[in-house]
């Protein structure tokens, strides 16, 4: 069951592919529920992932950035649940920088302890995907069939740190974190865009990527069901960790981001995730 899922996502990354190399990135009137702009390709991503997924006996429903509600089939006798982020980078891919999709699969719920896989695709000089279950397997598109390259696993200390939010905006015990790892030699990789920079951890061997709880941005910006909660069931199962916390991350301390509940469908929360060793480190900055 399971495996018709993963085909339609792959089906639905083919075609969001084709349109990011042909289309303009102009930006509708409209936003979204979270007042994130849109462009014409958000909308037409977030269309061809409902279609594909929605059209599959085994799914119940979809919960997408680009969606107020959850939509649920009528009469559906479908389980699983899939929550996604059909275009994440949008600020970025006018600049022809690599984007993504972001998607977690849910057994009955929309909750951390439901999630059973969760992966993302990579549009960028190639079409890749991740999924992960028990393994973190990665994928690329050779333009005709999806070829499988192996997994991806961290080492316990890595090499990078990719520090999102901005700096105006951290705590000093972050910026103190962040500093910290510059001076023991980590290298900057940051693009902006979710996607392509934790694909480079998770490919490099690992490291940090922080987007914390900020003065402008206190609750981070990253949304819990289909953006953290799925890298973080990726990191814990490439060999590292993800921590966070629901609420002022400036006060309470962190924990495992996959025991956490969430109240609303696009609650953000501040999030962590890396190595071992870098994690290790950013519970003793955070304590
Ligand atoms: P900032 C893209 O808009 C996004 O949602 C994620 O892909 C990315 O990690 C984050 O925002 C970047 O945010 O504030 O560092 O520019």
């Amino acid at each position: 069951m399971l495996y018709s899922i993963i085909d339609a996502l792959q089906q639905s990354a083919v075609c969001i592919n084709d349109i990011l190399k042909k289309c303009n990135f102009d930006y509708l009137d409209s936003v979204n529920i979270t007042g994130d702009s849109q462009l014409g390709v958000d909308v037409e991503a977030n269309n061809i992932f409902k279609e594909f997924l929605l059209d599959l006996d085994a799914v119940r429903g979809v919960c997408s950035e680009e969606e107020s509600d959850i939509v649920y089939k009528q009469d559906s006798s479908g389980v699983y649940l899939v929550a996604f982020d059909p275009l994440d980078g949008s600020s970025i891919v006018s600049s022809n920088l690599s984007v993504g999709s972001i998607f977690g699969i849910y057994n009955k719920e929309f909750s951390a302890k439901n999630l059973i896989a969760s992966g993302y695709i990579v549009y960028g000089p190639r079409l890749e995907m991740v999924v992960a279950q028990d393994n973190v397997n990665h994928y690329f598109y050779s333009g005709e069939e999806w070829k499988n390259m192996g997994s991806l696993i961290l080492n316990n200390k890595g090499k990078i740190n990719s520090p999102g939010g901005t700096q105006k905006y951290w705590s000093t015990k972050h910026k103190i974190l962040i500093e910290s790892l510059f001076l023991d030699g980590y290298r900057l990789r940051y693009s902006g865009g979710m996607v392509p920079d934790l694909h480079n951890l998770l490919c490099k061997g690992g490291g940090l990527f922080s987007y914390p709880s900020t003065s402008d941005a206190p609750n981070g910006k990253l949304r819990a069901l289909f953006e953290v909660f799925p890298f973080a069931f990726i990191f814990e199962k490439a060999g590292g960790e993800a921590i966070g916390s629901i609420g002022d991350s400036l006060h309470e301390g962190l924990s495992r981001i996959l025991d956490l509940n969430i109240d609303s469908i696009h609650q953000s929360l501040p999030c962590f995730f890396g190595s071992k060793d870098e994690i290790s480190k950013v519970k003793l900055a955070y304590k």
